[in-house]
């Protein structure tokens, strides 16, 4: 048996409406990987389509779950960040980092802000600014196009792209910091939608794309992310897990769209789970 390997999560819990750690949770562990949870906010529901969401900050809880996980000598193979709940909770995150982190911790920060060319509600003018302080100190970073775009203070823009317009947009990332970049929501002609990647130790980067399906469907980056890292945690490399990860995440979407659900209350990743453990190596 491998070693047991264990994540930190750091996102926000969405009572309703599957993302963040209601999907890094199952996600993780379905690809047998352990999952510790720290939570940066309690929502009844995510921000995005709903109205009336109740929002319990959670800032000042973090270091003091933090300090007392060190207490325990606890080891983290990846620290895995996404929806935080301040702007202040980036210096927080900062010191989480070094307060968990060892020799091998991955950390994987999924800026997460901003999707179709918009910051997301509640979240301030000067947030992407702290983001990009966070995605400096990251070694592998998990943007969409608009939040590519916040980090770079660069015009978001819509549609297609060249191939070589992606790859030096990763690169431009890359020099904030982390030396792995996956974006995601690329498309270079109409039909297919996916990632592409960047890993500037190893000089390579590609893409991967599944069929489009039209429309926007809440949570999908947080599956992209959580399934990405799970892969990596499970020893797929770069490619392997981007490859996975587009696959996974278009089929719940897939699934969710043939099923006519709410786009709002999340993708029907349930069903793949156990497929995804299978691609792992997981009987
Ligand atoms: O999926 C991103 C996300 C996570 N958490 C909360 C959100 C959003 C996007 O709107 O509102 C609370």
């Amino acid at each position: 048996m491998p070693d047991q390997k264990r994540v930190a999560a750091i996102h926000d819990i969405s009572c309703f409406g599957k993302c963040s750690l209601t999907v890094a949770l199952p996600v993780i562990s379905a690809m047998g990987v352990e999952v510790s949870a720290i939570p940066t906010a309690v929502l009844s529901t995510h921000t995005g389509g709903f109205t009336g969401y109740t929002f319990r900050d959670l800032t000042d809880d973090i270091l003091p779950i933090v300090r007392h996980w060190q207490g325990l000598g606890l080891r983290f193979d990846a620290i895995y960040t996404g929806y935080l709940g301040s702007l202040r909770q980036v210096d927080i995150v900062l010191e989480a980092f070094d307060a968990l982190k060892g020799e091998d911790t991955l950390i994987a920060v999924d800026p997460v802000m901003a999707d179709n060319g918009r910051l997301y509600a509640h979240f301030p003018k000067d947030f992407p600014a702290g983001m990009r302080r966070l995605c400096a100190k990251a070694d592998l970073i998990v943007p969409n196009l608009t939040e590519a775009a916040l980090l770079l203070d660069e015009p978001y823009r819509e549609g297609h792209m060249e191939r070589q317009e992606i790859e030096e947009l990763m690169c431009r990332l890359s020099a904030l910091g982390p030396r792995r970049v996956v974006l995601t929501g690329v498309s270079f002609d109409g039909d297919g939608l996916g990632a592409a990647y960047y890993d500037a130790d190893a000089g390579m980067s590609g893409a991967h794309l599944a069929p489009r399906v039209d429309g926007y469907y809440h949570g999908n980056g947080d599956l992209f992310a959580s399934v990405l890292v799970g892969a990596l945690m499970a020893g797929r490399n770069l490619p392997d897990a981007v490859r996975l990860s587009v696959d996974f995440t278009a089929a719940s979407i897939r699934r969710t769209a043939d099923a006519g659900t709410d786009r709002r209350f999340g993708v029907n990743f349930e069903a793949g789970l156990a497929g995804l453990g299978a691609a792992v190596g997981l009987s």
